[in-house]
């Protein structure tokens, strides 16, 4: 048999790989969205980008431990007038370009997608889940501010928008935030941000092991794979999966993205291990994902997903 085909599209994209980096990961600097421009991911895409420029929370922000990695960058990012700026030499890589935008306030998220959708991103990912700013809860888990404020995004931009969710634990809250989803389209989803206002705990040092909020932060890797993928069936079956879905969320294997792909996910995002392993993750995770469609028998990416097995 020919070699699995694992490009897909997404909203009408067309990404060469199934596997691209989460925002937030390797993604802040020019130099950063570079690397991921010349190396195997399937997109690039960007840090959630804010008004101003931020550097972020103090540090240590940034913790990885055997079975992932807890946060709390604070949302460092250069502003979004020069991620602007940067996106055309981005789209000489020609793969995906997908701008995340955030906010500190409502009113931010429509100023910045108005400019950056002019600047010609792909896809807009709106980031709807930032656990990580002192006295700002995550919009996503308020769906009145959530559908108001994806009305505003939309109403701003030309190309398509996603939105990134938090993880969402209750099947009651699956069911609101896809009511306020059919009220108010998108074109696709990301799921799942980090597990907000973890903590982690050094027993030896009898320490929390990030600074900011006294140790609480987003909880991201291989702990978090169960909860991103229920989030990513939830969503589809919500949809009937009539809606592109990027899983993320404990990616560290082919096998992870094979069973997102089953979940219900079109393509996946990599945190974690693109940050503990760099760049060469994407080409390692496609060789083990084409393994394991071989093994299968399954032409391509696209032929698995959502094709989960209930009992
Ligand atoms: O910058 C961060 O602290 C951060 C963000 Br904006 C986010 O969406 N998710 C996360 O885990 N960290």
């Amino acid at each position: 048999m020919t070699d699995p085909d694992l490009s897909c599209t997404i909203a009408g994209v067309r990404f060469p790989l199934c596997i691209m980096n989460a925002s937030g990961a390797l993604c802040v600097t020019r130099e950063e969205l570079e690397a991921l421009g010349r190396s195997g991911a399937g997109a690039i895409v960007t840090k959630s980008m804010t008004v101003e420029f931020r550097k972020g929370n103090p540090e240590p922000r940034y913790y990885p431990f055997s079975g992932g990695s807890i946060n709390s960058m604070g949302l460092p990012n250069l502003g979004y007038q020069t991620y602007a700026e940067l996106i055309p030499a981005l789209k000489a890589f020609k793969k995906p370009v997908i701008a995340s935008i955030a906010g500190l306030c409502e009113e931010d998220f429509p100023e910045i997608a108005r400019a950056i959708s002019k600047a010609g991103p792909d896809l807009i990912e709106v980031n709807l889940s930032c656990p990580n700013i002192p006295g700002k809860p995550q919009i996503g888990y308020d769906f009145d501010a959530s559908e108001r404020l994806i009305r505003k995004v939309r109403a701003v931009v030309d190309r398509p928008m996603g939105v990134k969710l938090p993880p969402y634990f209750d099947p009651a809250h699956h069911a609101a935030m896809a009511d306020v989803l059919k009220r108010a389209p998108v074109d696709f989803l990301s799921l799942i941000n980090s597990v907000g206002n973890a903590l982690v705990i050094d027993p030896e040092k009898e320490s929390v092991v990030i600074k900011p909020k006294g140790g609480f932060g987003g909880l991201g890797g291989s702990v978090i794979k169960a909860v991103a993928l229920a989030n990513v069936r939830a969503f589809w079956k919500a949809f009937d999966g009539r809606i592109p879905i990027i899983g993320v969320g404990g990616v560290t294997s082919g096998t992870d993205v094979f069973e997102h792909l089953l979940a219900g996910a079109s393509a996946v995002q990599v945190g974690t291990a693109l940050v503990e392993e760099g760049t060469g993750v994407f080409d390692r995770l496609a060789a083990e994902l084409r393994a394991v469609l071989a093994k299968k028998s399954y032409p391509s990416s696209s032929a698995v997903v959502g094709r989960l097995k209930e009992l």
